[in-house]
This record gives structure tokens, C-alpha cells and sequence, in this order.
């Protein structure tokens, strides 16, 4: 067994072990993070998303270099969208509700043009991409199952939006005995204050969901491995 890296995280250091841990994109997809997307027909401004690509390009060129597992995520649905459940299709008040023609395509559905991932984050071969029709990555997925069979216990996190999917797929994690650094500045919010919010959320109480670090603190972890 090979002594863990390090991370200075708040609320205390975090170990993780290359060959037990994965990198989690979460929701990187066009859709959230480009104009025309499900993020802007809720009337968001998904500018404020884009601050994460640069950051989140270095953190998954050198999780790649390291070897790690990288496991994306991308939240929608079927095509006749029977697993959509109607309180989620019909909620609130959008320019353009889930399954209608966008200039993306069909907003959130599988297949379309704006619900794959973004093309600087773009999953490489080897990689996994998780479907899931949620906010939470374990809900209705393979996650547990994969995570499970490659003998995963800790997770990055990155991706969008912080309080949501990012909240709800950390949350999950915890639940099921994962340990979770989340990386402040790759993952985003379309609200400033949830995002703050959010990330104390996480590392408050002794950590309650988990580790809130920058991404330099974990580049520079894997850094001093070699
Ligand atoms: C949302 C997500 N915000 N990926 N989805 O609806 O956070």
C-alpha cells in the first residue's frame, strides 16, 4: 500500500490513492454551459459557468497524465422522454420546456447536439460517461456498480451547477461511504452566493459531505508524487 497524496483542504487535509480515486466531470454539457441550452431557457446568465473550463482543462489533462479513472456524467433524457418524470418537465416557467427543438437540438435529450459534453472537456477513449436522468449521479445509473468493480473510494468532483447536481451527486457519495474533494474553482454556479454557499455547505461541521480544496492545491498534490 503506497502512502496517499495530500491535499490542503478545508475543513483538514485530504488523502487520496491514485489507484482508489476518480476524477467526476460533472454535467459539462453544452447545454448547461453554452447559450441555447437547458441552463438558459431556466433564464440563467451561463457565463458564469464558463469560468470553470480553463481550470477544469488543466485539472483532467493531469489526472490523465497520473492515470487516474475519470468518470463524466450527463444529466437527460430519452427521446420520448419516458424517464422524465412529469413534475420535472412541467415545472416553472422556461422560454423552452425538456424535449423541445432548440437551436441545440432537443433540449436535454440523449443524442442531441446540446446535450453532450463540451468540446475542451470532450471524454477521451477509455473514458466513462454516465447517462443519468437526475440530479444525482447514483440515481437511475451504473455508478454505484462501476465505482464498486474498479475498487473507487474517493472522488474529485468537479463540473455543474455546485448547488445541484454537483450538491446532490456529493451528497449521494457520502451517503454510500465515498470520500469527496470538491474543486472550488472547477466546479459553478449561475448564483454567486450559491456558490459560496454551497462550497461551505460541504466542508462545514468536520467535513459533513465531504472536502473543499482549489484545484492548484490538488494539481500540486499530484505533482509531489513523483
Ligand atoms: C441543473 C445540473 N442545474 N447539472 N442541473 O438542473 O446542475
Amino acid at each position: 500500500m503506497s502512502d496517499p497524496l495530500l491535499v490542503e483542504a478545508e475543513p483538514y487535509v485530504y488523502g487520496f490513492d491514485l489507484r482508489h480515486s476518480a476524477l467526476l466531470l460533472i454535467d459539462m454539457q453544452r447545454d448547461f454551459v453554452e447559450p441555447g441550452g437547458f441552463g438558459e431557457t431556466l433564464g440563467n446568465d451561463v457565463s458564469m459557468l464558463q469560468q470553470v473550463v480553463p481550470p477544469l482543462r488543466e485539472v483532467l489533462a493531469a489526472t490523465r497524465k497520473a492515470g487516474m479513472t475519470v468518470i463524466h456524467t450527463r444529466e437527460g433524457h430519452l427521446p420520448d422522454l419516458s424517464d422524465c418524470p412529469p413534475a420535472k418537465l412541467n415545472r416553472g416557467a422556461p422560454s423552452m420546456r425538456i424535449g423541445d427543438p432548440g437551436p441545440k437540438g432537443r433540449i436535454l435529450i440523449r443524442g442531441e447536439y446540446g446535450h453532450d459534453i463540451i468540446d475542451e472537456l470532450a471524454p477521451v477513449q477509455g473514458e466513462l460517461v454516465i447517462d443519468k436522468p437526475g440530479k444525482g449521479a447514483f440515481y437511475a445509473t451504473d455508478l454505484g456498480h462501476v465505482l464498486q468493480a474498479k475498487d473507487i473510494r474517493s472522488l474529485i468532483v468537479t463540473g455543474v451547477t455546485t448547488e445541484v447536481c454537483v450538491h446532490t451527486t456529493v451528497r449521494e457519495a457520502n451517503d454510500r461511504g465515498y470520500d469527496c474533494l470538491v474543486l472550488s474553482d472547477c466546479v459553478g454556479s449561475y448564483f454567486a452566493e450559491f456558490q459560496r454557499y454551497g462550497l461551505q455547505m460541504i466542508a462545514a461541521q468536520g467535513g459533513i459531505f465531504g472536502w473543499v480544496a482549489p484545484s492548484s492545491n490538488y494539481l500540486k498534490a499530484l505533482e509531489a508524487r513523483s
